[in-house]
């Protein structure tokens, strides 16, 4: 009912995990692939281990935000290359992300994933605001145009046939959209784009002690969680209108239930990825979220995702009298049964009354007696 396909990969559900919290070890992506998760993606890597910036480096707030400035903590490309990572996917799709220091350092790691089997889809970091010194390279469109038109001329992507797709930072203005959307179409080796990364560069600030949240960047990290969950469906949107059809798009960004991957799907996601949620939830998300998304195609009698994917309606009056028929639908007996425990309540208010007016009437008429 929520499978979905990435260009030759099949997937049982639309919905797997973003490179990021909990994808850095074998184990943690054991847990992703005994989940109900679609796909595995291991956290991004650079061509050798390294720890990353500072301790702290990432901020939570429920239910709102997170923030973070990992800086990259990897193990290095070897090992999620290797056959106990591509054996921790336990048959899944298996998607390693590449986020070199440099072109140079991404199209080496570009030729090891080509070469193994196991590997079914590259994503390529274009996005990460981590990287102390270095700027994010999908807002340089320059930069863009020119890493891409190198892993066009990778004679080992395209021998080996394999899925490629780029990670996207967000984008907020329209010529922005369509510049970044322009270059990409030129570019037969993207097969997907993942939009989006986090907002990057926010602040937060711990207020007793007048001082950012995090440490790394004086304070400044990529935003992330429900509060950047509008910001990354717009970017969906844009993305899927702008692009060729022949990429998908993937949608990541502050999602944590099954309505928001509906909504995600409604803007034209072939699939989505699940950052924060999994990062506070753990890879549980995956299951509760898969069931949710099937309760509310249940509801609306869709069987299959394609019957609604990219087919967001204009807002009409039609529509918002619909909407507000259904909310009122579902507020009617709420209201009907606050009205009848009122009733219960005034009546047994009553009969207390009656008790205490006879008993005081009673006890009258015996302290006379007596
Ligand atoms: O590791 C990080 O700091 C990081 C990366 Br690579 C990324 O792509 N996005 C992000 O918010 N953090």
């Amino acid at each position: 009912m929520i499978a979905t396909t990435l260009g030759p990969l099949k997937l049982d559900t639309c919905i797997y995990n973003a490179s990021g919290p909990r994808t850095g070890s074998t184990d943690a992506l054991a847990k992703i692939s005994a989940s109900s998760a679609g796909a595995v993606l291991a956290k991004s890597a650079t061509v050798l281990e390294q720890n990353g910036n500072d301790l702290p480096r990432t901020w939570q707030s429920d239910k709102v935000a997170s923030l973070n400035s990992e800086g990259l903590p990897n193990k290095g490309i070897d090992y999620y290359l290797s056959a106990e990572a591509i054996a921790s996917a336990n048959g899944k799709p298996y998607l390693v992300s590449l986020s070199g220091h440099n072109l140079a350092d991404n199209l080496a790691m570009l030729t090891k994933a080509c070469k193994v089997d196991g590997i079914h889809g590259i994503e390529l970091n274009l996005a990460c605001p981590n990287v102390i010194g270095h700027p994010i390279i999908a807002y340089d469109f320059d930069q863009l145009r020119d890493v891409l038109t190198a892993v066009q001329a990778h004679e080992g992507l395209k021998a080996s046939k394999k899925l490629f797709g780029i990670k996207m930072p967000p984008y907020f203005d329209g010529p922005h959209f369509e510049k970044s959307a322009q270059i990409i179409n030129d570019f037969d080796c993207v097969h997907f784009v993942a939009s989006i990364n986090t907002i990057g560069n926010a602040l937060v600030i711990d207020s007793e002690a007048e001082m950012p949240a995090i440490r790394p960047k004086n304070g400044l990290g990529g935003l992330s969680g429900p509060a950047v969950k509008y910001t990354a469906l717009a970017n969906v949107k844009k993305m899927r209108e702008l692009l060729h059809p022949r990429i998908a798009v993937v949608g990541v960004g502050g999602i944590e239930s099954g309505e928001d991957v509906f909504n995600m799907l409604l803007c034209g996601a072939q699939a989505v990825q699940i950052g924060t949620c999994h990062w506070i939830e753990g890879p549980k998300c995956f299951d509760r979220i898969a069931v949710e998304l099937q309760e509310i195609m249940q509801r609306k009698g869709y069987t299959s995702i394609e019957q609604f994917r990219g087919k967001l309606q204009n807002w009409s009056k039609e529509g918002a009298a619909k909407s507000r028929a259904a909310r009122k639908a579902v507020e009617a007996p709420k209201a009907a049964s606050s009205t009848a425990t009122e009733s219960q309540n005034n009546l047994i208010l009553i009969i207390v009354s009656l008790i205490a007016i006879i008993a005081g009437l009673l006890g009258e008429r015996f302290m006379l007696t007596a």
